[in-house]
């Protein structure tokens, strides 16, 4: 018998992925995709089958996690064995904007996923997993940070990624399920969403070495993360939720770098050397420049500007996490290196750039038909 999958969040980097894994692991795999204006699934447009075909093993459902009467619907229909809780209102800045609406589809939403598994006495047959996140150690405690690290939540979207996890814990130990935590820390790639700071990075960047763009803004520069790729984090997923007793698990490198390293690593992949005009955030604003002549760029150009409104109100200053469990327990280890991950996403964002560029100056247009 095949194993079946639930994802939510299938439209998103960490869906496709692990939408990608499990087919290739013999799942059949059912996702949950909310209804948008515009064409929402491109991440996964490969993986489609008409549900005409016969054997298909990959199937959406329309759905929101803010609504508890359609998973409800959905889990009882699919019966998973596996249920991948990965759909979140997951930009940490917008959450200052929208909080109440992230409390309701990251908070809520979990528990809607417990419930309904509980509900339909499915709690024998179905694992969960839940996405958490480094965003929970927030305001450092310790480091590196374990999962016996206290976590001190700064943002709306950590505070409800907070009671995402506490609610996992409380139902696994309450009702003896199958539940866990993925304590995940950054993971990026290719299909990392263009507003994340890594996108922005390696989108900015290989624009400006393309003569497409000149200056990119950015907010902290300070900031330091623990960055892996996403490839490497879905299989820690897949392996959390076939152990035989469950548990919560740190993913991470145990490697941290500021946003300012990764900026220079992408100019350098891009044959681009820059250098930083002080240290040190400057609310005014302070500039890159590129110091060295490359094949694009005049020397003394001004390519990264620090603009104050990709500030948060409360920053999270450092994140480095201590993956020795998950390392022991699950066998798992990252393939991927910073410096493999910032050229992966360089050659793919230069690619899709030159494609763009070459069309543009063809002549076909690029922007949408109302500008
Ligand atoms: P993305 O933002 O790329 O994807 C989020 C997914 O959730 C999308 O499919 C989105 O749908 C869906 N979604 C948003 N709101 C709802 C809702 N109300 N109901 C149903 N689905 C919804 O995130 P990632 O793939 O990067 O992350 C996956 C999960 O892991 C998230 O929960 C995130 O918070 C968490 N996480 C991510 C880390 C990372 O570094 N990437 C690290 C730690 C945790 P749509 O496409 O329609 O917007
Ligand atoms: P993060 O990722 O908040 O860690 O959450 P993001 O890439 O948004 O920010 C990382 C750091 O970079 C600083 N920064 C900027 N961030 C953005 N987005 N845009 C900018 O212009 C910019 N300039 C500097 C930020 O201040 C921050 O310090 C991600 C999400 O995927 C969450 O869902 C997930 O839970 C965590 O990672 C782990």
């Amino acid at each position: 018998m095949k194993k079946k999958a639930l994802v939510t969040g299938i439209t998103g980097q960490d869906g496709a992925y692990l939408a990608e894994l499990l087919l290739s692991k013999g799942y059949e795999v059912h996702g949950i995709k909310r209804r948008s204006s515009l064409f929402n699934t491109d991440r996964i447009d490969h993986l489609y089958q008409d549900p005409h075909e016969t054997d298909v093993r990959f199937t959406m459902h329309y759905g929101d996690l803010t609504d508890s009467t359609n998973l409800i619907r959905i889990i009882q229909q699919v019966q998973p064995d596996e249920i991948y809780n990965l759909g979140a209102m997951s930009h940490v800045k917008v959450s200052f904007d929208t909080p109440e609406y992230t409390a309701n589809a990251d908070g809520i939403g979990t528990l809607r996923i417990l419930e309904a598994v509980r509900l339909l006495g499915l709690t024998k047959k179905t694992r969960i997993y839940q996405a958490s996140t480094s965003e929970l150690y927030g305001l450092v405690q310790e480091v590196p940070q374990s999962e016996k690290t206290p976590f001190y939540p700064r943002s709306p979207y950590a505070v409800a990624k907070l009671y995402g996890y506490w609610i996992t814990v409380n139902y696994r130990e309450a009702y003896d399920m199958y539940a866990c935590n993925g304590i995940l820390f950054n993971h990026e790639s290719p299909l990392r969403g263009e507003t994340f700071v890594t996108r922005k990075i390696t989108r900015g960047v290989s624009k400006i070495a393309l003569k497409m763009q000149s200056c990119l803004y950015l907010g902290n520069l300070d900031a330091k993360r623990d960055w892996g790729h996403a490839k490497d984090y879905v299989e820690a997923m897949y392996l959390i939720l076939q152990q035989d007793t469950p548990e919560d698990f740190v993913i991470a490198t145990g490697i941290t770098t500021t946003v300012r390293d990764f900026v220079k690593m992408a100019f350098s992949e891009a044959g681009i050397e820059v250098e930083f005009k002080g240290e040190g955030v400057d609310e005014k604003g302070y500039v890159v420049s590129c110091s060295h002549r490359d094949y694009q760029l005049v020397a003394g150009t001004e390519v990264v500007s620090v603009d104050p409104r990709y500030f948060r109100p409360t920053e999270v200053e450092l994140l480095i996490g201590d993956p020795s469990k998950s390392m022991s327990k699950l066998g798992w280890k990252p393939k991927y290196d910073l410096p493999m991950l910032i050229k992966d996403m360089m050659t793919s964002d230069l690619e899709l750039f030159r494609r763009e560029k070459t069309l543009k100056d063809l002549g076909y247009s690029i922007k949408n038909q109302f500008e």
